[in-house]
């Protein structure tokens, strides 16, 4: 079984080999972690997405996910993920979970053996951060057993807030 970790600090140096975007559906870049991680990548990474065909749902349906190259980030692969923006509704949380279950289904398809996410939808998207760590939490054990490639899951966490929840619910 995989090693999940959580650590605090900035997605866009971890060695990895492939690292989470929070996107968007149009996966041209935002603000929060996917501004930090297209700044980081540089203009290789925006014109792999800008080929990336557009579907009914933009190019990256709401908890789907697509895999790109890296650009000059120090991982070998991103693979972007739009999450859901938070509401309140019993949909939320199948989104979210989608999210993360569907990364890991990619990474296993890429072989993909170490990845981080950071904490989808809690930025922008408004998600309450500990329901959102505790879907993260659940979709990846429940995953994990699937995706045998998948060495190590690392949750980067941006603050303390949500370091400390996670370092909780991880002991459980
Ligand atoms: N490393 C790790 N985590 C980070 C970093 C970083 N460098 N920067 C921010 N975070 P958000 P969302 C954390 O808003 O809620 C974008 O504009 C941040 O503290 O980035 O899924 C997209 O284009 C928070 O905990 O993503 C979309 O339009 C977490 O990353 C929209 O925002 C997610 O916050 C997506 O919203």
């Amino acid at each position: 079984m995989a090693n999940i970790e959580v650590i605090m600090g900035d997605i866009t140096t971890q060695k990895v080999d492939a690292i989470v975007n929070a996107a968007n559906s149009t996966m041209l870049g935002g603000g929060g972690v996917d501004g930090a991680i297209h700044r980081a990548a540089g203009r290789e990474l925006y014109e792999e997405c800008l080929k990336v065909p557009e579907g009914p749902g933009g190019r990256c349906p709401r908890g789907q996910c697509v895999v790109t190259g890296a650009g000059r980030l120090p991982c070998k692969k991103v693979i972007h993920t739009v999450g859901p923006v938070y509401g309140g509704g019993a949909g939320d949380a199948k989104v979210l979970g989608d999210c993360y279950r569907n990364c890991l289904v990619a990474a296993e398809r890429e072989g993909i053996e170490s990845m981080a996410f950071p904490n989808i939808s809690t930025g922008v998207y408004g998600y309450p951060l500990r329901e959102a760590a505790e879907v993260a939490i659940n979709a990846v054990r429940e995953i994990l057993p699937k995706t045998p490639s998948v060495k190590l899951v690392r949750f980067v966490c941006f603050n303390r807030e949500n370091y400390q929840i996670y370092e909780e619910l991880l002991k459980r």
